[in-house]
Formats: C-alpha cells, sequence, structure tokens
C-alpha cells in the first residue's frame, strides 16, 4: 500500500491545506454576510432615500459588493495565459539514487502531489483552445523538500537560444501592435517577420508548423523541459538531464481544417476534455522519462547541450522511464488555484539543478518577476496552490498580502529568538548548489557551438511520414499565405531551403513566391539523417492503443435499430470508448422494433468535429443522411476529410455509398469490410465480433490519413 507525503492521500493532499485554513465558510453553514461577517437581509435592492429616489452612501453592502467586483481580475499571464489545471500524484518506479538525490524520486511508494497547468501561449485568457500554437505543460511537485517545478511545453525545442530575445520573440508573435489581430494565431506579419530574420527559430517553426501544434487533448501530448538539466546524486556529482512527459493514451493531433471549426463549436474543447476525463474517472496520465549524459560526454555531440534550440535525438540517448503521473482531481475554483497558481524554474529541490542554458538561466530571473506584479505582491507563495507541504521558516515580512502572523526575530543571525530559524549548512537535506568551475571574459558573444540552426531541422523534416510531410507543408501555406508583406514571404522561403529542397520549393509554390534560388537536391547544411521516434507515426508515441475516452458518434433517425446501437454501447463501452447517440431532436426517436432509442444529444448542438469517429446504425438511409437539414451527411462528410474512422451497419451502408469515397465497402453478405478507417458490414442485426473488433482498431489508430479524397 502506499505511503503519501504528509501523510495525506494524494487526491485530497494538496485540496486538504487549502480546506484547513482557507476554504470559505460552508454557503449552506449560515446567511450571506459582508466581508467583515455580518449578516444580510437583503442583497437585490439598493439602500436608497425613497423608492424612486437616489442610491444612499450609507449602504455599505452596495458599496462594498461593486467595489469588489470593480476589483476581481488581476492581469493574465503575458504568455500562457489560456490554461487549464488539475491535481494529481506522482510516483517514481524505483529509486533513482543513482543520479540524482531529489527525495521525491527514491521511494515508490511515496506519491508526491502535484498540480499540472497546460495553456496556449500566444492568446490571452479567453480565447480558443485549438489554435496552432506550442501548448504549454508545467507541473508543480509539492514534495517533502519543497515545491519543484517542471515548467515544459509539449515541444522539445524552443524559438530563440537566449532570454534576451524573448520580449523581441513574444512582442513578434502577439497579435499585431494596431489592431491587435489576430487572436490567439501566427499567422501574421510580425512573427514571420522575426522568423525569417532569426534563423535560429527554424527548428521550433518545423515543430510548430507539424501536427504537434494542434493536441487533440492535453491527454494526448508529450511534455518536455526543454533545457538540459543538471541531476545531482548525495555525493554531489552531477548528471546531465533531458525530461520527458509522455501520455499513456499515446499522442495524436487535430487536423488543421478540424481545429479551425473546433474554435468556433467548442472554443473550451481542450479544457472540457480534461475536466470531462477527470470527472468520469478516466484520470490522464503521463509517464516521466529521464535522457541522461555523464557529464564527461558534454562535448560528445554535434550541438550543444546548453542549446535549447536542439534535441538528443533518443536513438543517440534512449529516454529512460523513471515515474508517472495521474491527474485526478479537478479544481474547486479556476480563479483560486488554475489562474493564481504561480510557477517558477528556479523552485527546485536538493538533487535537481541548472545548466548554464542562457535560455533557462533568463527564465530564472523573469518566472519570480513575472509573479510579483500578476500576484500582487511578494507572499504569493501563501496562496493555497502554491503553499509547499515542506515547513516553510524565512526571516521574509510584511508585503501586500501577507497570511501568515510572524513571532520573534526577522533577521539572522538573532540571539533573541534563539538564533533560529538556522541555517542548514552542511546537512545533507539542505540544497547546496552544483559546484562548477566557471572562469571567462565578460562578453556578449555566443559560442559557435550554437550556430548551426538547420541540421535538427532537417532531422525533424526527415523523420516525418508522407501524411506529416503534407500537414507540415499545409501549414506553412497557410500561415505564409496570410502574411501581407511579399518579402517576408520570400524571406521565410529561402530560410527553408536549409532545411529541405523540396520544402522549400512546395511552400513558394503554395504562396506565390518565387522558387528558392537554391539549385535542387540537399542543401549543404541538411542532413540525411532522421529521429523514427519522432513521428506520430511511429509505435514510440502510439500509448496503450486503447480507444478509451474516444468520444463516439451513433447518428439515430426514427426507425434506426435500436436494439444494434444499444449493442454497439455495450460492446465499445466496455472498451472505455463513450458512446452518444445523436438525433435530430433530444428525447427519444422511435425505434425499428417499435421502442425508443435514447438519444444523447440534438445533431443541431454538435458537430463532427467534436467527435473521433462515427456509426451509421441499420436504418433508413435517406432519413439519416437529411437528418437535421442535411446534418447527418455533413457530419460523415466531415468526419471522412479528416481521417476518422467511420462505421457503417447494414443500410447505414448506403449512406456511406453515397460519398463515393473510393474506398471499398462490404459487399452485400459480405461480412466485414475494413479499408482507411472505413468499417462496413451490410448485416443487420447486432453488430458482430468482427465489426465491433475492426471498428475498434480503426479507433485506437486515430486517424486515416491515407485515405482516398472525397470523390462526391
Ligand atoms: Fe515561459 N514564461 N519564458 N517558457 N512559460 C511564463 O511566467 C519566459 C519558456 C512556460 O502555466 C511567464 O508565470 C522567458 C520556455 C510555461 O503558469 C513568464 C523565457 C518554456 C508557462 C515566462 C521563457 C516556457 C510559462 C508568464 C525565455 C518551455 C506557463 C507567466 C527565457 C520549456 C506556466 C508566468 C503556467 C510562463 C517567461 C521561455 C514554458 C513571463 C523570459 C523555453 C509552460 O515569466
Amino acid at each position: 500500500m502506499a505511503e503519501y507525503v504528509s501523510g495525506h492521500q494524494p487526491r485530497e493532499d494538496a485540496k486538504q491545506r487549502q480546506r484547513d485554513s482557507h476554504r470559505a465558510a460552508d454557503p449552506a453553514g449560515g446567511p450571506l454576510t459582508t466581508d467583515q461577517g455580518t449578516a444580510v437581509d437583503h442583497t437585490d435592492d439598493a439602500l436608497q432615500a425613497g423608492e424612486r429616489g437616489p442610491t444612499l452612501m450609507e449602504d455599505f453592502h452596495f458599496r462594498e459588493k461593486l467595489t469588489r467586483f470593480d476589483h476581481e481580475r488581476i492581469p493574465e499571464r503575458v504568455v500562457h495565459a489560456r490554461g487549464a489545471g488539475a491535481y494529481g500524484f506522482f510516483e517514481p518506479y524505483e529509486s533513482c539514487a543513482a543520479f540524482t538525490r531529489a527525495a521525491f524520486l527514491q521511494d515508490p511508494s511515496v506519491r508526491t502531489p502535484v498540480f499540472v497547468r497546460f495553456s496556449t501561449v500566444q492568446g490571452p485568457r479567453g480565447s480558443a483552445d485549438t489554435v496552432r500554437d506550442v501548448r504549454g505543460f508545467a507541473t508543480k511537485f509539492y514534495t517533502s523538500e519543497g515545491n519543484y517545478d517542471l515548467v515544459g511545453n509539449n515541444m522539445p525545442v524552443f524559438f530563440i537560444q537566449d532570454g534576451i530575445k524573448f520580449p523581441d520573440f513574444v512582442h513578434a508573435v502577439k497579435p499585431e501592435p494596431h489592431n491587435e489581430i489576430p487572436t490567439g494565431a501566427s499567422a501574421h506579419d510580425t512573427l514571420w517577420d522575426f522568423v525569417g530574420l532569426q534563423p535560429e527559430t527554424t527548428h521550433m517553426m518545423m515543430w510548430l508548423m507539424s501536427d504537434r501544434a494542434i493536441p487533440r487533448s492535453y491527454r494526448t501530448m508529450q511534455g518536455f523541459g526543454v533545457h538540459t538539466f543538471r541531476f545531482v546524486d548525495a555525493e554531489g556529482r552531477g548528471t546531465f538531464v533531458k525530461f520527458h512527459w509522455k501520455p499513456k493514451l499515446g499522442v495524436h493531433s487535430l487536423v488543421w481544417d478540424e481545429a479551425q471549426e473546433t474554435m468556433g463549436r467548442d472554443p473550451d474543447f481542450n479544457r472540457r476534455d480534461l475536466w470531462m476525463a477527470i470527472e468520469s474517472g478516466e484520470y490522464p496520465e503521463y509517464e516521466l522519462g529521464v535522457q541522461l549524459v555523464p557529464e564527461e560526454d558534454e562535448h560528445s555531440f554535434d550541438f550543444d547541450l546548453l542549446d535549447a534550440t536542439k534535441i538528443i535525438p533518443e536513438e543517440q540517448v534512449p529516454v529512460r522511464p523513471i515515474g508517472r503521473m495521474v491527474l485526478d482531481t479537478n479544481p474547486d475554483n479556476f480563479f483560486a488555484e488554475t489562474e493564481q497558481v504561480a510557477f517558477h524554474t528556479a523552485n527546485v529541490v536538493p538533487g535537481i539543478d541548472f545548466t548554464n542554458d542562457p535560455l533557462l538561466q533568463a527564465r530564472n530571473f523573469s518566472y519570480l518577476d513575472t509573479q510579483l506584479l500578476r500576484l500582487g505582491g511578494p507572499n504569493f507563495a501563501q496562496i493555497p496552490v502554491n503553499r509547499p507541504v515542506a515547513p516553510v521558516r524565512t526571516h521574509q515580512r510584511d508585503g501586500f498580502h501577507q497570511h501568515e502572523i510572524h513571532r520573534g526575530a526577522s533577521y539572522h543571525k538573532n540571539s533573541l529568538s534563539g538564533g533560529c530559524p538556522v541555517v542548514a549548512g552542511a546537512d545533507p537535506q539542505a540544497f547546496q548548489h552544483y559546484t562548477e568551475r566557471v572562469d571567462g571574459a565578460k562578453i556578449r558573444k555566443r559560442s559557435a557551438s550554437f550556430q548551426d540552426h538547420y541540421t535538427q531541422a532537417s532531422l525533424f523534416w526527415n523523420s516525418m511520414s508522407d501524411w506529416e510531410r503534407q500537414h507540415i507543408v499545409d501549414a506553412f501555406r497557410f500561415e505564409l499565405g496570410k502574411v501581407g508583406t511579399v518579402s517576408i514571404r520570400q524571406r521565410v522561403v529561402e530560410n527553408l531551403v536549409n532545411v529541405d529542397t523540396e520544402l522549400a520549393r512546395s511552400v513558394a509554390e503554395g504562396i506565390g513566391v518565387s522558387p528558392p534560388a537554391a539549385p535542387a537536391g540537399q542543401a549543404p547544411s541538411a542532413t540525411d539523417a532522421s529521429s523514427p521516434a519522432l513521428s506520430q507515426a511511429s509505435e514510440n508515441l502510439r500509448g496503450d492503443g486503447s480507444v478509451r475516452t474516444r468520444q463516439i458518434a451513433v447518428l439515430a433517425t426514427e426507425g434506426v435499430d435500436g436494439e444494434q446501437i444499444a449493442g454497439l454501447q455495450d460492446a465499445l463501452g466496455a472498451e472505455g470508448a463513450v458512446v452518444e447517440v445523436l438525433a435530430p431532436h433530444d428525447g427519444t426517436v422511435p425505434g425499428a422494433g417499435g421502442g425508443e432509442v435514447a438519444v444523447t444529444r440534438a445533431l443541431p448542438t454538435v458537430a463532427s468535429v467534436l467527435y473521433d469517429a462515427v456509426i451509421l446504425p441499420d436504418g433508413p438511409a435517406e432519413a439519416l443522411a437529411s437528418a437535421a437539414g442535411g446534418a447527418g451527411l455533413r457530419f460523415v462528410r466531415d468526419a471522412y476529410r479528416h481521417g476518422k474512422p467511420i462505421g457503417a451497419l447494414g443500410s447505414g451502408v448506403g449512406t456511406l455509398a453515397t460519398l463515393e469515397p473510393g474506398v471499398r465497402l462490404a459487399a452485400d453478405g459480405g461480412g466485414t469490410e475494413a479499408d482507411h478507417g472505413v468499417v462496413t458490414d451490410r448485416s443487420a442485426g447486432r453488430a458482430s465480433d468482427t465489426f465491433v473488433r475492426a471498428f475498434t482498431d480503426a479507433v485506437a489508430a486515430h486517424r486515416h490519413y491515407a485515405r482516398p479524397p472525397m470523390q462526391g
């Protein structure tokens, strides 16, 4: 049986602290009060002089209510403003003592509570979830030795090498300064102007143009610490380390057209998905892996370990799984928890240390600085979501929003409080900075080992499957197609030649600029090498291959085979999928056998983009297609275009045939046919096990991109 830090259950631990001393009074425990606790008699009419007279200053409840409302907002994060969070726990698989002394990585029976916040980067707090953007993946571990924050992204590299450029990059990617357009999007002049003039962005831009920038779910994306950090063992020996989070459900993305439609259909798509999964007990799970590099191998790569625009290919240094994280509790209050959580790259614990990565060094300044403004002063670590479970004893005093009532001396050294708190000195429990010899001239200059901006961009391109490459070309064309200044488009294309001439040529063709000047064939700085582990088509990123929590729509109209639908709900539900019956209206529809089929949602309130797969059950084909003013047919066509699994049974196959998609459909009496994720069976009655298996496999594969184009 697992034990938990501080003796709390993991689900409760982080929240318990809040409940103990910070929880608002039970709303049901008494009447509405003022901030001072005085009971309020009436809150719908302000105090006024006569029924039609002026409002009186004396109404302290009215003034307090409006004042508090006027002050409800705090500055949103300057980047990563849009986010969603959850609590959970982390547990190591085995002791990591061989390379780090961090207490939370020692004992598999100790669970450490965590809070994770996922986010987009560019858009404001109210922007849509499914924009093309990097996703933040920030984890706060409430360890017994203090809080450790792993503030990562869902891409393993970054746009720039030195943090001093961060304000320039962010100004460029944020909306244009004069009209604040576009919201949440990178497809505009200033970003691409910056990109074309800063070749170090090239590798990251390849990731940003790939499907990684439009994750299906926060539960189906990887996370990366990005920088090279340093593990330190009990003897003070260092080992370079890169952190990886890998989702149990595999790495899956949307397609761009779908992502754009989802922004309108459900701007909260990713946030809702995370919330619903946790509410339904389908707890998101990620494996923590590390790439370890002995200190003596620091210079044995053809890139610099301190350069955050580079990965260490997994084929070169394998990712070693060291533990798992489960997110099992939704916050109670978005503002108090998800908005007020304050991450900081410098929140480290003994056993984890920094390297001289110039991007990381800048972050170690920025995150503390930003919270001072955003959270209104220096006491933000006292906010419940930020409080360590480890005891806090400091000489820090006063400041805005001080919640502690400190006693005794507030200086070191003192004799009046018995010298307390004492410093830990050589106590092995204390954080001791890694001893590293550093000397050099004071210069503003980047090492020559940071100068190759193309080899890994090329490696990424080489590692992609055909459909991933096509999506990257399409993304470049879309983004640059929205850039008004032709010289900016041209410059980006000229830069892409260094990655791959074919890529540059295809992009140029799509955006109406001159094909790149470079000769055909490989550019001098590009490489033939690939890293298969990077492809979403690879086994590496497939996950457990299950269909858990996939959203499957079954279209129904009057006369549909209700028993067949019930059988599908049972069979697919047993695999963990969520099966919803969609019909032209809510309530029920009469089934073929006379019974009523319960409807989960009315077709006009949903769309194919909100589901992972669709099934056309046996029923009147015409009626299915024309259901809800053609919404049924549109649903299936969208699912087809977006590569989603489509199942059809009995006469439902006839509805599919109207699409003339060029895929093979089952013949009469021919059993189940599965072709490019289209699974058909013309038999009526209960779906066969073969159909269910084939359909489940098609859903587990997520998308079927190589499908023939729709002809209808
Ligand atoms: Fe951040 N970043 N960042 N960043 N970042 C912030 O801190 C910054 C960078 C990342 O859910 C800010 O509290 C600088 C890399 C995440 O609350 C700010 C530089 C990576 C989050 C800040 C970087 C990240 C932030 C804004 C270049 C991936 C959201 C609000 C040196 C490894 C955390 C805040 C959350 C947030 C600064 C680069 C990830 C301004 C100066 C590289 C996930 O401090």
